[in-house]
């Protein structure tokens, strides 16, 4: 069956601000308390989702999410008005103010699972929003999530939609941020790889001290099953704790795959072997190229300050592969030669693209975190809502959409502003209709 791949990215929502929430998160963490602009992040965006429509790719666009969410504040206690609920929170829990009013649904590899139906035994597409325990903030996504997608990918023939996991940390789940697939064409049965940091239950836990472990193999070994994998082409694989201690929340900080190329650092995995046997055991001996970064070139500092290997991987119209890396990548001198020397050598990997994210950057999102990739037939492509789909004529829409709605400056402390919830909740409404979404957010649905 050939089958083409989406990048559904998602757009930067209306308080896009730098609160620094996510510890073990180091940009997060670094930029705590600066100022941000959301009209520049989402512009941003939108000039990635352009270029990759330029360069011949499926591009979709995935909403931003409702912020504040004060359905959660009320749930905090917090009472009145809207306005009365916020102004409360600011005065008493700011950092739940901004845990609430975070733009952090824009990093759509974490918004779900999905595994292409060639690889499933019913032979449809699954998908499990990630229920994102390990920071509240993140926390309070899937359920507009969960919405969303089912919007855009209709419940029956070609698509099943799965419960996030129950929202313990003992299950905690990040999403497609913390999976893999290779296989020999998208349309072809892959291997499916779910990396933890953690067991989730049992003593074996992470060597990791410094910074938490967000993804447990419990988690992955649950969406395996309500996926209907095969087991034989399934992988469970560890994080190397070193890595999660230097910064590495996420796999996909480390490694990135794309049809049969894996792009990985030295210090990705605890057990290479098991996956190359995997590899050589499926596929043969040879068919899936390995490309793994030694540390003596790139330290695990330097990538995760360059997220080098937040790059999308992609497959060009031609055949070959392109790696679109962010603009920090060209700021140091280590990566700047090692993609120069690594589009001369003798792997698929044959073209670089420049994405200017800085925005998303300064809170620990790269190019891959924008995105969530989903593999679809040609039916499976008509039974998906056309409107999310993006061309120039959408993308001339949003931008207009965006300078007309978002702020070019917002201090975290602005979140108790009552005017920046009532100007999201215009732009978002306005955004669900250009988007043929219907209603989606808890402020429509009430
Ligand atoms: O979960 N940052 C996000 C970044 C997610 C990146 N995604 C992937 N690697 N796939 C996170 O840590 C920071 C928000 C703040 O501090 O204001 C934040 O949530």
């Amino acid at each position: 069956m050939t089958a083409i791949e989406i990048n559904m990215d998602g757009l930067v929502g209306p308080t896009h601000n730098y609160s620094g929430l996510s510890y073990g998160n180091v940009a997060s963490l670094g930029n705590a308390a600066a100022s941000s602009n959301p009209r520049e992040a989402a512009r941003q965006g939108i000039a990635k989702m352009q270029r990759m429509h330029e360069l011949g790719l499926a591009q979709s666009v995935l909403p931003p999410q409702d912020r504040p969410h004060v359905q959660v504040l009320r749930k905090l206690g917090f009472r009145g008005t809207d306005a009365e609920a916020i102004a409360e929170a600011a005065r008493c829990a700011p950092r739940l103010l901004a845990a609430c009013g975070s733009a952090s649904a824009m990093w759509t590899a974490n918004a779900a699972t999905v595994s292409p139906s060639a690889d499933t035994a019913d032979g449809r597409v699954h998908i499990t929003p990630a229920n994102l325990v390990n920071k509240f903030h993140r926390s309070i996504e899937p359920e507009t999530t969960r919405r969303v997608l089912k919007a855009v990918f209709p419940d029956g023939p070609h698509f099943a939609h799965h419960d996030p996991l129950p929202a313990v940390t003992q299950l905690g789940d990040e999403g497609a941020a913390n999976h893999m697939r290779l296989c020999t064409g998208h349309g072809r049965p892959g291997l499916e790889v779910f990396v933890h940091g953690r067991d989730g239950f049992g003593v074996r836990g992470t060597a990791a001290t410094r910074f938490p472990a967000r993804q447990t193999r419990e988690a992955g070994e649950a969406i395996a099953r309500l996926h209907r994998l095969d087991p034989v082409r399934t992988l469970f694989l560890k994080q190397h704790a070193g890595a999660i201690d230097a910064g590495v929340f996420h796999n996909d900080v480390i490694a990135v795959a794309n049809e049969n190329a894996l792009f990985q650092h030295e210090y990705a995995f605890e057990d290479e072997t098991v996956l190359e046997r995997a590899l050589d055991r499926i596929f043969g001996t040879g068919a899936c190229h390995r490309i793994v970064v030694p540390a003596r070139r790139i330290s695990l500092q330097t990538a995760v300050q360059t997220y080098l290997f937040n790059s999308q991987l992609i497959t060009m119209p031609s055949g070959d592969m392109t790696l679109v890396v962010p603009s920090e990548c060209m700021q140091s001198a280590p990566v700047a030669e090692y993609l120069e020397e690594l589009v001369q050598w003798d792997t698929p990997i044959r073209g670089l693209e420049v994405m200017d994210l800085r925005q998303s950057m300064r809170n620990g999102g790269g190019p891959a975190c924008l995105r969530l990739r989903v593999v679809l037939t040609r039916a499976e492509c008509s039974a998906m809502r056309p409107e999310v789909m993006y061309s120039d004529q959408l993308g001339q829409r949003l931008l207009a959409w965006v300078d007309r709605h978002y702020r070019d400056r917002l201090l975290p402390a602005e979140l108790a502003d009552p005017a920046l919830s009532r100007e999201s909740r215009t732009a978002l409404d306005e955004l669900s209709t250009i988007l043929g979404l219907g209603s989606v957010y808890p402020f429509q649905l009430e």
